[in-house]
């Protein structure tokens, strides 16, 4: 039997029969700037070459050419942190918003989950000023928390004004720039995002969305947390990133109080600072029922825990099996690792044949997703024809399920970003 057979009615089904799935706590507005080289003078920096040159956040406007010119002459994607407000209106009197659009995992992901008939995505959007609002979809099932209960964003928004902004920069092929009087040539199209985004770094569970939650607990199946990425080793007032996990963990624990069938997802995205990254590892992984990532993602976790990257950025599976296996303790007893054209999934525990529906949901979504641009279930039917290049394959090891699945490629996508957060959101909240 195919795996695919009878999972977009299966998928609908599933959807239809949720509770309220909640996102948290990292919504954002993406600016997206198509850079033009023409427009960019002799730049006077000294390019880094590889990424342990290259400073861990942006502290001055030299760091923002350094990331800038790193992206652009090695082509490679790159995120860094703006720490200095000096830099962020520096940028936007340079550049502007550039086109502005949604962004951020958790909004990512309610822009993901609201096509399909779940009752109640409740979403975590702070502050919730106009701009951002009024660029979330107009769907019926998706909400914030206003001052007096679920609202879609677009009836609670108070206020305008950007407090936070995602700067994405694109570069094309065979774009020239001059640095230090010399031409170099863009050799892959790609994107140096620069965040600023002080008000959210702390992940901060504000009101009323944290005593909504708690008061609601028992009616929220779901809980997707994310945006590990922006926050910071130490921060201004002295806290540290272990006192800010602390504080998470303590409002999952008092959510679990509240409801213990509550299951939680963490989304890992791509968390530059050490102490940031280990730390989420160490005090974290564990208190998740379930953990979502791609392959370089997983192969930081890797090194840190002092395993080759190589093995899991060349998508060695025996190799990426044995690494997920150790990170498995406590809580965590689901894994779900993506790459092009395969999922890994590890489980202890769970209903196999719904978590094997969920994936093949999950990747018909992406795929269509990166076809069109937008979800559109309508078109979902139309990716069963794509043949999947890898074999499906289950095994077991020292107590947990792997699952190998084979997913859809679409040759020429139009839109590869937040394809993860679809994936890993979709496969979570219907397995
Ligand atoms: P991240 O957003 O975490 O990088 O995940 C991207 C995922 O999108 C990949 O792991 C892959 O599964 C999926 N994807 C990409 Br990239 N291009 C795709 C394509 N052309 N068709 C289907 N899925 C794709």
């Amino acid at each position: 039997m195919n795996v695919y057979d009878g999972v977009i009615e299966w998928g609908i089904k599933r959807a239809r029969d949720s509770k309220m799935i909640a996102l948290g706590f990292h919504s954002v507005i993406d600016g997206l700037v198509k850079v033009d080289p023409q427009k960019i003078d002799n730049l006077d920096v000294a390019i880094p070459r590889n990424l342990s040159v290259l400073p861990d956040s942006i502290k001055c406007i030299d760091d923002f050419w350094k990331g800038f010119t790193f992206s652009f002459v090695n082509g490679s994607a790159l995120q860094l942190m703006i720490d200095s407000k000096e830099v962020y209106e520096w940028i936007m009197n340079v550049f502007g918003t550039g086109t502005v659009r949604l962004g951020g995992t958790s909004a990512n992901m309610a822009k993901g989950l609201v096509p399909f008939p779940f009752e109640r995505i409740l979403v975590y959007v702070y502050p919730l000023k106009k701009e951002i609002a009024t660029l979330f979809p107009d769907s019926k099932n998706l909400f914030v928390v206003g001052n007096d209960g679920l609202h879609h964003p677009k009836d609670a928004y108070d206020g305008s004004g950007i407090e936070a902004i995602h700067w994405i920069f694109e570069f094309a092929e065979g774009q020239s720039v001059t640095i230090n009087g010399k031409p170099y040539i863009c050799p892959r199209s790609n994107r140096f995002i620069a965040s600023w985004n002080p008000v959210n770094s702390k992940l901060e569970i504000r009101e009323p969305f944290r005593s909504y939650t708690l008061d609601h607990a028992k009616e929220i199946s779901h809980f997707l947390i994310s945006g590990f990425h922006i926050m910071q080793d130490i921060y201004p007032d002295g806290e540290t990133i272990e006192n800010r996990l602390e504080d998470l963990k303590n409002f999952m624990k008092e959510m679990r109080q509240k409801h213990s069938q509550i299951k939680f997802h963490l989304e890992f995205a791509s968390i530059r600072r050490d102490r940031v990254r280990k730390a989420v590892e160490e005090k974290l992984f564990s208190k998740f029922d379930s953990l979502g990532l791609n392959e370089v993602e997983l192969s930081w976790v890797a090194k840190d825990m002092g395993h080759d990257e190589k093995d899991v950025l060349n998508l060695d599976v025996e190799r990426i099996s044995q690494i997920i296996s150790e990170i498995m303790k406590e809580n965590l007893s689901r894994v779900h690792f993506h790459a092009l054209g395969f999922y890994l999934l590890a489980l202890k525990d769970h209903d196999l044949e719904s978590q094997k529906k969920a994936l093949a949901f999950a990747a018909l979504a992406a795929a269509q997703r990166a076809m069109d641009g937008e979800i559109n279930l309508e078109r979902f039917r139309y990716m069963l024809d794509i043949p999947e290049k890898y074999d499906y394959k289950e095994w077991e090891r020292n107590g947990i399920h792997f699952i190998l699945f084979p997913t859809k490629v679409v040759p020429s996508p139009k839109i590869t970003v937040g394809l993860g957060d679809t994936i890993s959101s979709l496969g979570f909240v219907l397995g």
